[in-house]
């Protein structure tokens, strides 16, 4: 907690480490309220640096003893000042010992180590391993670890770190102690230890080598019915990663850990992944299957980091989608092969694409926007961001979109060649992608350089005497904060042509034959491409698979977008076109709540989503991406001056509408997507119980008496959480008259499952039907902890981010709630706090009365004498000009 001003860090300032470590030993003797940390490292001076002084960083420690080649250091060898310990000249090879002191137990910001039902665990991305030992904590330091654990044995009968277990025994006093060694050399970040009570399913694996290892899933005693699906996840994961990458697991043994205590969804340390339970305790009682695929990607995602991330990682923080923009792409594309089909393949790019639109265009447009490689920050932890992530990945994607997929592989195999067990950069990776393919990328950079969502407009002219069709790009981006004009990117758009019978049309460009997608490059600010030979005039495809992260921006009529959605080749060009139909009906309306006008939803728009209800050749996963109405958040972004309540209304009356206009339909596809017999979490199951629970949710939208009936009925009878969830939001968001009882006999099912009961808040939460004394009055309910970072966001950051009409509810109440919850939640845990303080990223954009309460929150919390830096550097954003 600082009261000074808070620091920027530039990237543009970036320099060698001065010293380098080859080992490091550590010793823990572990104790809740007093932990001692001895650590003996052997450092060199970095011939890169002109540097001569060791610096270590450190942080909310006890100094007890620092020795330097055996010799103790007086005050006047050294300099601490803030964060920094700093000694001079030092020799040409140093061999420090550092003992210091740390009270896990006090530690509630789950930074460093920290205690969680009374084990030990840590978490050291980005910058916790300070808060741990002096260190030079910084991802160009790379090591070699040894480490020593001792404790109660009683009390932590498992003692985890990284690597290997090369000895454990007893101490005798009723202590006992595991030394262990990680034969890889890493950064700081991806230290880990645990020390608790837990159990574990394990099993032998056989890699591609022939090697066994030994992968391990440990949770606390109550919980080994819900790991089979993270250890089969493991397993897949560590299968694919050879098949597809030709990547090996490098140690003899894989651990996963759950804590219920946990900032974010899991952490990749090498050997030894922390997870949430979140992302590994599942079974269909508890678990829904948006949790069960969760698990999959992220297990995959955490295993896949173990080359992307740890083997090769980065030089600096700045370079953080290096190695996250990476590993998403990976567990997408991972996700997508477990699944197997096409069609499967493109339900989750549709929800990649939604997640873009949702949380990540948003980003881009606001007061936190910032580069896939940032170009300062103030704290790192505030980056962990959907645009480092998920645009991150989409950067990544687009090079294997524009070099193939064996292009692409030549690019990975060659990055991997050069860069092994080093800290590199983004622009290590181009220039891998480039030299493998001898292909000229250097405009590329401009999606690392730029923030913004490039918008791509698109004008077309059909020539019916010359049969060519002209498609001209335009592209732009808006400004951003510190950038007001862009270079043009490099993107490619996928291209298709539809003839009057749907068919895709043959294209032919420059006289070559580009098969029926063509992948355009667009790299200046305006473009043009011709097609030939075409003999109609065609509706265009345009941006298939949703090929770059931008808008685009065509004006494509109704009759166009029916066209599409029925017939397009492409789903996600498909699905997009129902988008684009809904949207306008949503913006129109939206409009009309506001002038008070009878409100009207046309057939034409009825009748298309009634026909891809019951399109009983298409998957039901897909059917129901193309049913589902863009989000209020995804509406709002359209709308200059953003009512909350007019845009619920609209969406509201929508959902109605499809519920008593489609209430055939809906009834029919009920009932024909059920699943009846044991619970499996595979696609085509996932999908029908999600058209199914979509179904009920339009036709209780409607108030529909058989829709009720059947909520209710499932609710009762319900054989996974899946259903049971569906039926309870059905009844909940319906206002029905039942729901307290519901909801009470919800809780008491479940009360034991703390996975469980974060929905039950999550829901209520986020239903209109809450409003601002509700989400208190929940507070004061006995399971509610806001030191637990799960149970915090399901209840405060649900209510702040998902529950638009009552969050800015126009008295104001919404915004002081959040101030409160902010600086309540910032003494505790910083990043916990600085998310939800991103939940105002957007106050410009509201009316001018929501605007005023929303300006005053931030400027009570920005005013707060005592704030994190990372809070302050989220307000203080969202505040300036
Ligand atoms: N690398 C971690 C995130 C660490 C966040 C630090 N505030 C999880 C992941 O992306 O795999
Ligand atoms: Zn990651």
């Amino acid at each position: 907690m600082r009261t000074d001003t808070p620091q920027t860090i530039y990237r543009k300032d970036y320099t060698p480490p001065s010293y380098l470590v080859d080992t490091v030993e550590l010793g823990f003797d572990l104790d809740p309220a007093r932990t001692v940390v001895a650590n003996r490292l052997t450092m060199r001076r970095n011939p890169d640096s002109a540097q001569r002084e060791i610096e270590l960083y450190g942080e909310n420690l006890e100094l007890v003893a620092l020795r330097m080649n055996g010799k103790t250091l007086g005050e006047s060898d050294y300099r601490i000042e803030g964060s920094l310990l700093t000694i001079p000249n030092a020799p040409e090879e140093a061999t420090l010992e550092i003992e210091t002191v740390c009270a896990p137990e006090l530690n509630t910001t789950l930074n460093g180590l920290y205690t969680s039902n009374g084990s030990f665990y840590t978490q050291c991305e980005a910058e916790g391993f300070r808060a741990i030992t002096y260190f030079p904590d910084r991802p160009d330091v790379m090591a070699k670890y040894t480490v020593m654990l001792r404790a109660d044995k009683e009390k932590y009968p498992v003692l985890l770190s990284n690597g290997n277990l090369i000895e454990e025994g007893d101490l005798g006093d009723g202590r006992h102690y595991a030394k262990w060694e990680d034969p890889f050399k890493k950064p700081s970040y991806l230290f880990a230890l645990v020390a608790a009570r837990l159990v574990c399913q394990e099993e032998k694996f056989k890699l591609a080598d022939g090697r066994e290892a030994l992968l391990q899933v440990w949770v606390e005693e109550g919980n080994l019915d819900k790991t089979d699906y993270a250890m089969q996840s493991l397993k897949n994961s560590i299968r694919w990663d050879e098949e597809r990458w030709g990547l090996e697991l490098d140690l003899d043994r894989f651990m996963i850990v759950a804590v219920g205590d946990f900032n974010m969804g899991a952490m990749e340390n090498k050997g030894l992944n922390i997870f949430n339970t979140k992302f590994v305790l599942a079974n269909p009682r508890v678990a829904t299957d948006v949790d069960f695929q969760g698990i999959e990607a992220v297990v995959g995602h955490e295993y896949f980091h173990n080359w992307t991330g740890n083997r090769v990682t980065c030089r600096d923080w700045f370079q953080l989608s290096l190695k996250e923009g990476l590993t998403v792409f990976r567990d997408q594309e991972f996700s997508a092969d477990m699944v197997g089909t096409e069609s499967g393949r493109a339900v989750g790019r549709i929800d990649q694409v939604r997640t873009l639109r949702q949380a990540q265009f948003p980003e881009d447009a606001g007061p936190m926007a910032h580069p896939v490689r940032p170009d300062s920050f103030v704290e790192i932890n505030n980056f962990y961001t959907v645009t480092v992530y998920e645009k991150g990945a989409e950067v990544v994607r687009m090079y294997q979109t524009l070099l193939g997929r064996e292009g692409f592989r030549k690019g990975m195999d060659l990055y991997f060649e050069r860069h092994d067990e080093q800290a590199v950069t983004c622009d290590d990776f181009r220039r891998a992608m480039a030299d493998a393919n001898g292909r000229d990328l250097s405009q590329f950079e401009h999606w690392y350089s730029q923030a913004g969502t490039p918008v791509v407009r698109a004008e077309t002219r059909y020539d019916e005497i010359a049969k060519t069709y002209t498609l001209t790009l335009f592209q732009s981006c808006p400004a951003t904060p510190g950038q007001s004009s862009k270079f043009p990117f490099h993107i490619p758009v996928a291209v298709g042509l539809l003839g009057a019978d749907g068919r895709d049309m043959p294209l032919v460009i420059d006289g070559q034959e580009r098969g029926t997608t063509a992948v355009l490059e667009l790299t200046a600010a305006q473009q043009s491409f011709v097609f030939e030979n075409v003999q109609e005039q065609p509706t265009p495809s345009i941006l298939r698979d949703f090929s770059a992260p931008v808008v685009l921006d065509y004006n494509y009529g109704d009759a166009d977008l029916l066209h599409l959605f029925s017939h397009d080749s492409d789903p996600v060009n498909r699905w997009e076109a129902g988008q684009r139909l809904a949207m306008g009906r949503l913006l129109k309306l939206t409009g009309e709540v506001g002038v008070g006008a009878s409100l009207l939803l046309d057939d034409t728009f009825l009748m298309a989503m009634g026909k891809m209800l019951s399109d009983e050749s298409l998957d039901p996963a897909f059917r129901e991406q193309c049913l589902l109405l863009p989000s209020e958040t995804m509406v709002a972004e359209q709308i200059e001056v953003v009512n909350p309540l007019s845009i619920h209304l609209a969406r509201q009356f929508v959902r109605a509408n499809i519920g008593t206009r489609l209430r055939e339909e809906l009834l029919a596809q009920y009932h024909a997507n059920q699943t009846p017999g044991e619970y499996s979490p595979d696609a085509l199951s996932i999908g029908k119980r999600a058209l199914k629970n979509l179904c009920l949710a339009y036709l209780t939208a409607a108030q529909d008496e058989e829709g009720l009936r059947l909520a209710q009925e499932q609710f009762d009878n319900a054989g996974n959480m899946t259903d049971r969830v569906a039926a309870v939001s059905a009844l909940l968001h319906a206002r029905a008259p039942n729901v307290d009882q519901v909801l009470q006999r919800f809780y008491d099912e479940f009360e034991d499952e703390a996975l469980v009961v974060d929905k039950w808040f999550a829901m209520q939460a986020s239903s209109a039907t809450t409003d601002v004394s509700g989400v208190r009055a929940l507070m004061r309910h006995p399971a509610f902890n806001l030191r637990n970072p799960n149970r915090a966001r399901s209840l405060v950051s649900s209510f702040c981010a998902n529950n638009p009409v009552q969050f800015h509810a126009p008295d104001g109440s919404g915004y002081a709630f959040w101030a409160e919850q902010v600086i309540t939640l910032d003494a505790l845990n910083p990043q916990v706090a600085s998310r939800l303080a991103r939940a105002m990223d957007r106050w410009r954009r509201y009316t001018p009365e929501l605007q005023e309460h929303m300006k005053k929150a931030l400027q009570q919390v920005a005013g707060q004498q005592r704030l994190s830096n990372d809070v302050r550097e989220v307000v203080g954003k969202a505040l300036a000009n």
